[in-house]
């Protein structure tokens, strides 16, 4: 029998849907971004006193709170920023000269690092010592975390006549790297950018 020719004696096919249920999990349709993304985190790691928590208060002006990571006394901030129109959330880790945790607060932030999934670490050092301090550094690219180097205190090391090549940091490491004074605010649209574009 060809159904398509007897309009009388045959029931005629259920009429198409105007639309498939696969049409609402196809992976090229466009969703919009407050639905698809997650918030981003970025976590600033590296020796005391380099300026991470003075960057931490620079980026996170909105909202932050402090609280003892689990099973420790030691201390972890979390704020939300506003990083070059988009919403970030970083984590200021305690400070830490290296992976192989000895103290503490060196295992607080190799745990965090290496246990949280996160979009970028921002291993900020001294431009004064940067040198010594590139050992965590690549400790952080052996252990494959997105590192992008934040060479900071750049009023200082420039007052002790050290010069910075950015260029030639980034080709041999082939990371992004940035320098800035986050003490005088240098630099810190350019840093923004490059974090706001490696999220
Ligand atoms: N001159 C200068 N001083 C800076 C700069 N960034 C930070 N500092 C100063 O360095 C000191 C240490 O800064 P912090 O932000 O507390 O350093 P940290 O890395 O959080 O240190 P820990 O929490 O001990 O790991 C503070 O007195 C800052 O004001 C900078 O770019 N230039
Ligand atoms: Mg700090």
């Amino acid at each position: 029998m060809s159904c398509h020719t007897c309009r009388q004696t045959c029931h005629s096919p259920s009429p198409k849907p105007k639309w498939k249920w696969s049409q609402l999990f196809n992976s090229n349709r466009v969703i919009p971004t407050y639905i698809s993304k997650k918030i981003p985190t970025v976590a600033l790691v590296g020796s005391p006193n380099v300026g991470k928590s003075l960057l931490f208060n620079i980026l996170t002006s909105t909202y932050v709170t402090v609280s003892n990571y689990p099973g420790t006394t030691v201390e972890v901030s979390r704020g939300e920023a506003l990083i070059a129109g988009r919403a970030v959330t970083v984590v200021d880790t305690p400070g830490m000269y290296s992976l192989l945790s000895i103290t503490e607060e060196e295992r607080v932030s190799r745990d965090l690092l290496l246990r949280e999934n996160l979009d970028l670490v921002i291993h900020v050092v001294d431009a004064k010592n940067i040198g010594r301090m590139l050992n965590l550094t690549f400790q952080l690219l052996e252990a494959h975390l997105p590192v992008l180097l934040a060479v900071n205190m750049i009023d200082e090391a420039e007052k002790w006549g050290l010069v910075v090549d950015k260029k030639k940091l980034e080709t041999t490491l082939g990371i992004p790297v940035v320098t800035m004074s986050a003490a005088l605010k240098l630099g810190i649209h350019e840093f923004q950018n490059k974090v706001a574009h490696y999220v």
